[in-house]
């Protein structure tokens, strides 16, 4: 057994972050990574028009400002290759590889109460004894494969978006289908259309998107950034999403139609998701959403010539922003390609595969290449895979049974000194995950010194702690429109997923203004022992209750 004080689980972006300020506190961290190199979802999603829908000057480490200042990023969506430098660069930079195992999958893990350590173990035997664990697993990294039939029949290559080969995919003279038109499917369109003999897009929902106008990064606006870095990063955590765009403080519905149009348009071409925010109602009220949809609407019918396409490819039934909406560069414009077909599977639907393509109820599409872009087994997906059990023998995919329970996404009762990053529970995945990450890392560094200095062992949500903020993330969510659509967000993409919201819609000021009251309240929410359960109950040792706690 390898004896650590931290175990971290994950080697992205938010697993570096870890290990490099736990290392700093002076722990000893191992890192398990199941990939055979660093980057996370930036490893595996190497398809073909893969960037970041998050302006790159903000989806960055905000720890170091030599960090910030040394780095140059080319665009303002920077591409996956161009991430993965990054990511690189900052291991080598801080030196972290040395604590990364590789090609390490952490199969399992379970609490020991005497001795109040997490014993992990790795696909290959080994096993480990640590203080604390950490699961930086990601909330979009178990890939999900629709159940169609005869997919073992298909002769051609068959790709998922998630799972990218790291080899090169060559398209010239194939006939290509995609499955799935979220924020994958539509980046690899336009990238993929040029360079095929004829694409099949399989749409089953259309969806909305807003025109990234990425651009090249002038020498002049990088300096610019530079120059004032911090405000940009207080902005930013300041904001609603992370994204530093501070919502209009009008409604939608309280301005003329000139005057809104005139908004729209102006920040039509220039904020990307931002757009959402031109008015602080977009997300909370359907009529002032339906204002953005009309826009919306008319914006990308004028990209699509032919009427017939337009109407299919036109987002209808659900408001925008209920379900994530992507940031495109010319998927719509795609579609006026003589070889570019789109299969509207709401009026045929996929029946199975064949040995030559896609049977849908209308006939046989012939492909030579098939590719998923169908999505993820969102927010829970990498955490239930491995068997984690916490204390009583109680299993994590036994106390989510009914969707996942947490307090404030960090830390589940029942998991002593178990911590998630971006968990369920937390903004997450309605906000800028690099601005979360780091929020929460540091948040649990302040934690661990406190209980060093006062010589605590462990930390454990409390049950009352963990649900009222199951409820509180229930309710804030019933405030706004991401109620109302089946989405990744509710459990939706998955057939027999429990249908709860799973991140917290309250924004990121305001759960950053939570977990520092909660600190300040001596941790409410939390229990932290001088010693583990179980010696706790058998010495005597009174169990410290935080003042303020439920
Ligand atoms: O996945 P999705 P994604 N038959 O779940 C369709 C992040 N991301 O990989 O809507 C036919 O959004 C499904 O149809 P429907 C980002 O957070 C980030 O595109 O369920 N179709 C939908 O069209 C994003 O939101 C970046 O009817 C089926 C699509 O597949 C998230 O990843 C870049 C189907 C799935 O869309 C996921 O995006 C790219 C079936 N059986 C992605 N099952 C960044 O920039 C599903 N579909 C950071």
């Amino acid at each position: 057994m390898i004896d650590v004080d931290v175990l971290l689980v994950g080697a992205g972006f938010a697993g570096l972050r870890a290990l490099y300020t736990m290392r700093s506190r002076g722990m000893r961290v191992t890192v398990l990574e199941a990939s055979a190199d660093l980057g996370g979802v930036w490893y595996h999603n190497g398809y073909p028009g893969a960037r970041c829908d998050v302006e790159s000057y903000d989806y960055s480490y905000r720890f170091s400002s030599e960090l910030e200042q040394e780095w140059r990023w080319s665009e303002r969506y920077a591409q996956q290759p161009e991430i993965l430098s990054y990511i690189r660069h900052v291991a080598e930079r801080f030196d972290l590889r040395k604590d990364i195992e590789f090609n390490t999958r952490m199969i399992g893990a379970h609490f020991d109460e005497d001795t109040s350590r997490w014993v992990v173990e790795g696909g290959d035997g080994r096993r480990w004894a640590a203080r604390i664990l950490m699961l930086c697993v990601g909330q979009l990294s178990t890939t999900k494969r629709p159940d169609i039939p005869g997919q073992n029949q298909f002769k051609g290559e068959i790709y998922h978006s998630g799972e990218w080969p790291l080899h090169e995919v060559s398209f010239a003279g194939k006939r290509v289908g995609i499955i799935g038109t979220g924020s994958s499917g539509m980046q690899m369109t336009p990238v993929i259309a040029p360079q095929c003999a004829h694409l099949s897009v399989f749409q089953r929902t259309p969806n909305y998107s807003i025109p990234a106008a990425n651009a090249p990064v002038s020498e002049e606006e990088d300096r610019a950034v530079k120059a004032n870095y911090r405000s940009r990063r207080e902005q930013a955590a300041n904001s609603p999403s992370g994204l530093g765009f501070i919502p209009n403080k009008k409604s939608a519905l309280e301005v003329t139609p000139e005057e809104r149009e005139q908004v729209y348009e102006a920040g039509w071409n220039r904020l990307g998701f931002g757009f959402a925010l031109s008015y602080y109602d977009i997300l909370l009220s359907k009529p002032a959403n339906d204002t953005a949809v009309d826009f919306i609407r008319r914006k990308i019918g004028k990209l699509v010539a032919d009427p017939t396409l337009r109407a299919k490819l036109l987002p209808a039934d659900f408001p925008f922003g209920a379900r994530r909406p992507s940031v495109d560069s010319g998927y719509f414009q795609t579609f006026n390609r003589s070889n570019v077909s789109l299969v509207d599977l709401r009026e045929t639907p996929i029946e199975h595969f064949t040995e030559r393509g896609i049977r849908t109820s209308a006939g046989e599409h012939a492909l030579d290449m098939i590719i998923f872009a169908t999505g993820f087994d969102a927010f829970t997906g990498s955490l239930l895979k491995p068997q984690i059990t916490g204390r009583n023998g109680m299993t994590l995919k036994a106390k989510w049974e009914n969707g996942p329970v947490t307090q404030y996404g960090v830390a589940v009762s029942g998991f002593p000194n178990m911590f998630i990053v971006v968990g369920p529970g937390s903004p997450s995945l309605l906000s800028n995950v690099m601005v979360s990450t780091e929020e929460q890392i540091d948040w649990l560094a302040a934690l661990l010194d406190k209980m060093d200095k006062e010589s605590l062992v462990e930390f454990e949500a409390t049950e009352a702690g963990e649900s009222a903020w199951t409820e509180e993330v229930q309710a804030r969510a019933k405030e706004t429109l991401y109620w109302t659509t089946p989405s990744f967000y509710n459990g939706a993409e998955i057939a027999g997923k429990p249908r709860v919201f799973m991140p917290y819609s309250g924004g990121v000021r305001g759960y950053r203004r939570l977990l520092q009251q909660c600190a300040a309240e001596g941790y409410s929410g939390f229990e932290l022992r001088p010693a583990s359960g179980r010696l706790a109950r058998n010495t005597g040792i009174q169990t410290m209750t935080p003042p303020g706690q439920g």
